[in-house]
Order: structure tokens, then C-alpha cells, then sequence
């Protein structure tokens, strides 16, 4: 019987359409399980979506819909684009699903009889603005908050908590006792040192919200967002229910791999196995957390612009160029960043010179000097030949290494060092030297049949990779699917070859210039699906409370503790002078803004922003590229706007 293989992804948040980040994981685990599949594996591929929370309850009110059609919505494209990506998932799994919730629901019912959730008091502090909890000690100076320097209000709400601090030693042995349970190392450090500093319980229920899993023993909790969403890697094999046949088999099975991001690392190198243990189910899988693409100017958000979309990419190139450079310029264990530069550089230099070439110049000495057709030589063996074999041995063995340890750009670079071996043994043997003496007929017969043969066993070792041009590959050497089998890897395993007339170049060359205007004007456009923020109607007499007055700056200078915020010395007319910071620092000097009459809300709430007060707040108005303190030029310090 096949061993089993069992890989999944992340489950995403639907706060937004998806961007090459999301896609890096996902085809990283479609490439992971081809490869399985090409090892003669029994696989099973699960994906999906983590479709409850606050954070996807407050993007649906803003669009005014329901949270369930928003996140079906958002499924539904999902879907269509792994789909278009020709991801090879087995299973799509949604939180929202009867199907899940009922696992969850009985999983929590199960920690909370067995006394490893019990109820307690959620202290916390919340930021409106940011619509982010913090505890005290990740707040600023004044409980102001870590992220925006505002003022937090402190929250206290019943919650159910899970007992972490119980399993924490028990972990670690684990840990220790299975040294490739988290890869790379150094997450695994990290992981192991967040431990050793002592696990909190975890809150595991929330009241503030109702978009999540109700607890059935006490319906005015949902079930946090976590235990909900780990939950998905065994509901969606049938755990807890009588169609349970999928867990006894891939989860109990050989090898199971959870494949995330560097940051939700935590919650499934801890919670996680925690949970399982709890749950006395077999901590089986493997985790692998990767680090991150980012753009040139920053991080990836699916609701902010300047990101890259895949459908960009594949409205202008192909799936295998897409594929191709996710794969290969995420360096093991670090971060990438996505730049046109590198990406059509990559397709023109790898793709299209080093392994489109080889392909063509093969297939054209082989039309030329053979009409088509070749044979395995095996007198003619030169030290030329020798090298090639054993690069392809070497690289196989790299290879598989490599794959079996996810150091996916590593086995890619392998199969580029059999291309560059490959293109060099060309100009060692120099064919068309050879093919100008009659007598030299076999040996250059032999140095075609290896560069065919070589071409075969690039094109195996990239089947889970390349899905369009591998299939092209086979075709125009006329391989029968027989010697496209991990098993035919053996140098000589097919004997002859009788190659197509014409070749066709499998990556076309792309114009640099051109095409990195291209990829740049499309990342500085904004997501096409963005949704329209909306902001409810007010009547005059909402308005008529604010009270906007000229005002003059005096003063100003760069906030002591905050590089993005300065504070104002501000004339508001009749003697009074108001000290005002704002988040402006990025667009001006201190020296611009003094002398300038600005408009300033008067009657704000005074708050201490980082630890400075800010009595009022100046008007400026903004869009994607800059921001503009509004100014007035006739008007005096204290004459009122309305
Ligand atoms: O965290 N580079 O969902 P999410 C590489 N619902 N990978 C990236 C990336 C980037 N710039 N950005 C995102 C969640 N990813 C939870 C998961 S699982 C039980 C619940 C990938 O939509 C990466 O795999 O925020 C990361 O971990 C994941 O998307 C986060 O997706």
C-alpha cells in the first residue's frame, strides 16, 4: 500500500481579495503535493477559509451586506482563482460549514467538561480606531496604544480560557523529542524561547460579537477565532463524526504537513499541539513556516494597494512564470521581495535563455544532423559524458533532499545546475565541430542523446512545478508518459528518441522595459475590488457641533517619542493658544508649518498622544500619494469656519 501524504495551507481570512502572498503558500503545497504524488505517495490537499471574527463581521457591515454572503462572496472567487491556478486541492474547506462548526462546537464542549477550559474575566485594553486589543503590558506610557499612540479604553469581559500553562512542559519534551517538528531552526528557536518565558492562558470566547461558532453550553460566547480556525486541519477529514475514514487515514496516516506564514508561526507551533494533546489526538504533522514576500516599500496587506495581484501576472504571462518565481525567489528561512525587475528577469534569464534554449539548440541539432531521430550510443562515452551523468545523479539526489526538507528554491537551483551543466557540455563538445567529420557521426549521435536525455529528467524533476511547460517539454521530445516517472530516472532508460520537426520555444523572451512599465503601473493601481468605504449620513445639527476656528502655527517640532507625529503651538484668536500633535511628520518639516493659518477642530477632546497633550486637531485632506494641511490665506486666528 502507497504511504499517505497529507498537506495543507493556511486557512485565509476573506477581509479581502487575495494577493501573491497567499498564492506563494498555497502553491508551494500544490507543488509539495504533485511531488509527493510523483513519489508514488496516496495524497490529500486541504485548503480554505477562515470565515468568522470581528474583523470579517465589521468589513461586511461596511459593505452593507451580510457577513455570510460577504464571505461566500469572497469563497466563491477564492475558489475560482486556485482553480485558474490549477491548484490541485482535494478539499476547500469553510469555517461557515455545518460540517466544521459541529466539530467545534464538540471539541470546546469537550475541553470544558475536562476542565482544560474554564471560565474566567477577559481584562484587556481596546483601541476603537485600530479595532485592536491589547494587554497592559504591550501598551505605551498613559495605557496609550502600542500602534497609533491613542488612548485605549480598558475592557473587562467574561471569557472562557484555555488552560496553555498546563501543556507548556509537556510541550517543550515534545519539542525536544522531535527535533524536525518545526522547521526552519530558527523559528523553531523562537518557538521554544517564547515557551520558556511561560505560556498565559489563552482567551478563548468572546461576548462582543455574534459572527463566529456559538458555545453550545453558554450561547452568548462564540468560540475566538483560533480554536475555531485550527480546528479545520481535522474537521475537514470527518474527526469526531462517524464519516471519520479521512482522519484514520491521512491524519493517522505517514506524513502530515501544515505549510504557514512566519506570522501565525505561534498559534501552530503552540496552541495547536496543545489542543491536540488536550484532545488525546496523535500529534502527527510537521510544521513549516516560511517567511514572507514583500513589495519594495513594504509589507503585503490584502486591504492596502501597491501590492501585486496573481492575475496581473497571469493576464500578462503565463501560470509556470508565476509559479516559477514564487518558488524560486523566497530564500529558505528569510523574506523576498517582489520587484518587476527581478521577476522578468528571472523568466528572461532562467526560463527562457537557460532552459529554453537548451531545449531548442537540442531539438534543431537533432533535425539538422539526424532528421529527428537518435539512439542510445554507449561506445562513444567521452569524460564530458561522465561529468554530465553524474551532475544528474548528484542533482537528483540534491534534489530529493531538499524537497523532502521544503527547501523548494533549493531543488529548483539543482535543476538549473543540470541546465547550466547541460548548456556547458554543449560548448565542451562543440556538435557542430563534430557533425563536419563523417567519422565522428556516433560520438556526435552520443553527445545529442545526452543532451535529450538530460532535457527528460530536467522535465520529470520539474513536473510539480511546471505544469504548462513540462506537459509542452514531453511532447516535443516525444516521451511517452512511461519515461516521465520518478522511477525512470536512470540515465539510458530511454533508448531512442524521435524528436518533433520544429520546436517551439516554451517561454517567450520578454521585452525588460516594457514589461517592468507594465507591472508597475498595475501595482501602483488600486485593487480593482476595493470596497467603497462608506460613511453614514449626519444631519446639520451633527455637524453644527464642531466648532472650527483659523488658526496660526507658532511652533512646531518633531514629537520626542514618535517619528510620524508633530506638535503644534497653534494661535486660535482672542490670546489662547493650543498645543495640537498630528500624524503628519511624513509629509512636512516642522519650519514648513509655521506661519501657516491651518483649521482646527477646537472643542476635540483633549488626549495625550505618546505621552504629549493634543488640545484639538488640524484639518488636512489626503489621497494615495500625498496629504495637505488645509490652509486659509484671508482669514485671521479665531474667525470660525462653518
Ligand atoms: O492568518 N508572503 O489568514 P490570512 C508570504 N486565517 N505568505 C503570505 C504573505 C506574504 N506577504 N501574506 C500572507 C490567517 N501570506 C488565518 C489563518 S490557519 C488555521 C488560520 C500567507 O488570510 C501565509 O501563509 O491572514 C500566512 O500565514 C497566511 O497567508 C495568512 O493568511
Amino acid at each position: 500500500m502507497s504511504k499517505t501524504y497529507y498537506v495543507t495551507t493556511p486557512i485565509y481570512y476573506p477581509s479581502g481579495k487575495l494577493h501573491i502572498g497567499n498564492t506563494y503558500t498555497t502553491v508551494l503545497c500544490d507543488t509539495l503535493k504533485r511531488y509527493k504524488a510523483l513519489r508514488g505517495y496516496d495524497t490529500f490537499y486541504l485548503t480554505g477559509m477562515d470565515e468568522h471574527g470581528k474583523k470579517i463581521e465589521t468589513v461586511a457591515n461596511d459593505r452593507n451586506i451580510a457577513p455570510i454572503d460577504h464571505v461566500t462572496e469572497i469563497a466563491e472567487e477564492t475558489r475560482a482563482l486556485w482553480d485558474k491556478l490549477r491548484i490541485s486541492y482535494d478539499d476547500f474547506i469553510r469555517t461557515t460549514e455545518k460540517r466544521h462548526k459541529t466539530v467545534v462546537q464538540k471539541i470546546f464542549e469537550q475541553l470544558l467538561e475536562q476542565g482544560d477550559i474554564y471560565l474566567g474575566t477577559y481584562k484587556g485594553y481596546y483601541c476603537m480606531p485600530c479595532e485592536s486589543f491589547y494587554t497592559e503590558t504591550q501598551l505605551d506610557e498613559n495605557n496609550t496604544c502600542p500602534d497609533c499612540g491613542r488612548e485605549t479604553s480598558q475592557l473587562e469581559e467574561e471569557s472562557y480560557f484555555f488552560k496553555l500553562s498546563k501543556y507548556q512542559k509537556r510541550l517543550l519534551q515534545f519539542i525536544e523529542n522531535n527535533p524536525d517538528f518545526i522547521t526552519p531552526e530558527t523559528r523553531k528557536n523562537e518557538v521554544v524561547a517564547f515557551i520558556k518565558q511561560g505560556l498565559n492562558d489563552l482567551s478563548v470566547s468572546r461576548t462582543t460579537f455574534d459572527w463566529g461558532i456559538k458555545v453550545v453550553s453558554n450561547p452568548k460566547h462564540v468560540v475566538y477565532v483560533w480554536i475555531d480556525a485550527l480546528s479545520n486541519y481535522i474537521s475537514a477529514l470527518g474527526y469526531g463524526t462517524d464519516q471519520n475514514q479521512l482522519f484514520t487515514k491521512y491524519w493517522e496516516g505517514d506524513e502530515v504537513v501544515h505549510v504557514v506564514g512566519k506570522d501565525i508561526l505561534r498559534f501552530h507551533a503552540i496552541y495547536w499541539p496543545i489542543m491536540l494533546m488536550a484532545l488525546d489526538i496523535p500529534i502527527n504533522f510537521k510544521l513549516h513556516a516560511h517567511g514572507f514576500y514583500m513589495m519594495k516599500d513594504g509589507k503585503m496587506s490584502k486591504s492596502k494597494g501597491g501590492v501585486i495581484y496573481p492575475d496581473t501576472i497571469l493576464k500578462y504571462y503565463g501560470l509556470d512564470e508565476l509559479r516559477y518565481f514564487l518558488l524560486r525567489e523566497l530564500p529558505y528561512g528569510s523574506d523576498g521581495v517582489f520587484t518587476p525587475e527581478t521577476f522578468v528577469e528571472r523568466i528572461n534569464f532562467d526560463l527562457a535563455n537557460d532552459f529554453g534554449n537548451l531545449l531548442n539548440r537540442t531539438l534543431s541539432m537533432i533535425n539538422k544532423y539526424f532528421d529527428g531521430y537518435i539512439e542510445l550510443n554507449e561506445e562513444a562515452e567521452t569524460d564530458f559524458d561522465k561529468d554530465l551523468q553524474q551532475t544528474i545523479k548528484d542533482v537528483i539526489a540534491n534534489y530529493k533532499e531538499n524537497m523532502n526538507t521544503l527547501k523548494i528554491s533549493q531543488a529548483l537551483q539543482e535543476v538549473w545546475r543540470l541546465i547550466s551543466r547541460s548548456n556547458k557540455y554543449i560548448d565542451e563538445t562543440m556538435p557542430w565541430v563534430l557533425a563536419k567529420d563523417e567519422a565522428k557521426k556516433n560520438e556526435l549521435e552520443n553527445v545529442l542523446y545526452h543532451l535529450v536525455e538530460s532535457l527528460r529528467h530536467i522535465g520529470i524533476l520539474l513536473r510539480p512545478f511546471l505544469l504548462e511547460a513540462t506537459p509542452a517539454l514531453f511532447q516535443q521530445l516525444a516521451v511517452e508518459d512511461q519515461f516521465t516517472t520518478w522511477e525512470s530516472m536512470q540515465f539510458g532508460d530511454k533508448k531512442s528518441y524521435h524528436v518533433v520537426k520544429k520546436p517551439v520555444p516554451l517561454f517567450p523572451r520578454l521585452d525588460v522595459e516594457e514589461e517592468v512599465n507594465r507591472l508597475k503601473e498595475d501595482i501602483s493601481g488600486k485593487p480593482k475590488e476595493e470596497p467603497v468605504e462608506e460613511t453614514p449620513e449626519i444631519t446639520i445639527e451633527d455637524f453644527v457641533k464642531l466648532d472650527i476656528v483659523i488658526g496660526q502655527i507658532t511652533e512646531c517640532k518633531t514629537h520626542p517619542d514618535a517619528d510620524k507625529l508633530l506638535v503644534s503651538q497653534v494661535n486660535i484668536g482672542r490670546g489662547e493658544t493650543r498645543q495640537i500633535v498630528s500624524g503628519i511628520a511624513k509629509h512636512y518639516k516642522p519650519e514648513e508649518l509655521i506661519g501657516k493659518k491651518v483649521l482646527v477642530i477646537k472643542n476635540l477632546k483633549p488626549v495625550k498622544l505618546r505621552g504629549v497633550l493634543s488640545s484639538g486637531m488640524l484639518l488636512a485632506g489626503s489621497n494615495k500619494e500625498t496629504l495637505e494641511v488645509i490652509t486659509s490665506e484671508k482669514l485671521n486666528p479665531g474667525d470660525i469656519v462653518k
